[in-house]
């Protein structure tokens, strides 16, 4: 299928690092998905992943019910359509709280309070410091995924920038819901036997390369891809893996409970804790984006998972929606 992509970014000439946020917009098309979600038969599962990161554990037998589940991320084409509708603003296109801060306003640079969102900007030196590739760009938002100056949000690439209750409002409007992390779970394993290395380039949108500062783009995307341009699972879902991460409804904490094995629904919000993130009940995202790479973040899995600040996107996070019924 990634022949089928009528994209430019295999030329050798264009395998260089892009030296701007923008530079990361892939104007490729694919071949377009229904939007019909598919059901999942109720079943039993090996959840979590061990002897990788620590988080990811323990391993034990989980069941989950009978579930529908979108086979695509959410896209720029359906949460316009929402908008269209609705005339919702996301977080991201509002002022910013400065009370979020915790300091007196007098201390929070001016641009801080601007609306926008946090964009992977490349460095120009090899960096483990995550500071160093996100950047917080006023008037970056759903629409305008790489900032005010960059491209336009594509059709049918996956919704960026949008925080918890942007998400919530739009499942709420489409009659879906965020689906649990067990549901994600089970859905993008699809029975396959748990895996550890980068998958191959015409199975996920993930990063070639030493990270951040090199990227071949083999799969042909240094950032993200239109849904559909990879292989489904044997589920029939796109993207589960890979090109952006996908939030869903649980509660996150550093490993699993290991006696909440039955349709787990994850921690209570007062038992939330992220230590990336501490003071903050963080949802969990699963699968990891085009920005996983062999020496950062091997989140390439089916199993991984991170904490979610509820109250900021980012440009490499989107979510796709559960059903409970046809
Ligand atoms: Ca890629
Ligand atoms: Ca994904």
């Amino acid at each position: 299928m990634l022949a089928a992509c009528s994209d430019t970014e295999h030329d050798a000439a264009d395998q260089a690092l892009p030296k701007t946020a923008a530079g990361f917009a892939s104007t490729a098309t694919c071949p377009s998905l229904s939007d019909e979600p598919v059901r999942i038969e109720a079943g039993t599962f090996a959840m979590g992943q061990e002897n990788i990161y620590a988080e990811e554990g323990p391993v034990r037998q989980t069941s989950v019910a009978e579930f529908w589940i979108d086979v695509h991320e959410v896209t720029n084409r359906q949460f316009a359509a929402f908008v269209a509708e609705t005339a919702y603003l996301t977080i991201a296109e509002k002022p910013v709280d400065p009370a979020l801060f915790g300091v007196p306003v007098e201390q929070i640079p001016a641009e801080f309070l601007l609306p926008g969102s946090a964009v992977f900007t490349p460095p120009t030196q090899p960096s483990t410091n995550f500071s160093d590739w996100w950047t917080y760009l006023p008037g970056a938002n759903w629409k305008k995924p790489y900032g005010a100056d960059g491209p336009d949000a594509a059709a049918d690439q996956p919704v960026v920038h949008l925080a918890w209750d942007d998400m919530l409002a739009y499942a709420n409007w489409a009659g879906g819901r965020l689906p649990t992390e067990a549901e994600w779970e089970y859905a993008a394993g699809a029975g396959a036997e748990p895996y550890t290395e980068q998958p191959a380039a015409d199975r996920a949108n993930s990063w070639q390369g030493a990270f951040p500062v090199q990227n071949s783009a083999d799969d042909g995307f240094h950032g993200i891809a239109p849904v559909g341009c990879f292989e489904p699972n044997a589920f029939g879902l796109h993207d589960m893996v890979g090109n952006v991460w996908e939030v869903t409804q649980d509660f996150y904490l550093p490993g699993h409970d290991p006696s909440d094995t039955d349709n787990p629904r994850g921690p209570s919000e007062n038992a939330a804790y992220d230590p990336y993130n501490p003071g903050i009940a963080s949802r969990v995202m699963k699968g990891g984006s085009y920005l996983c790479a062999p020496n950062y973040c091997q989140r390439y899995r089916p199993a991984s998972r991170q904490g979610r600040d509820p109250g900021l996107g980012t440009s490499n996070v989107g979510f796709r929606l559960a059903y409970d019924r046809p």
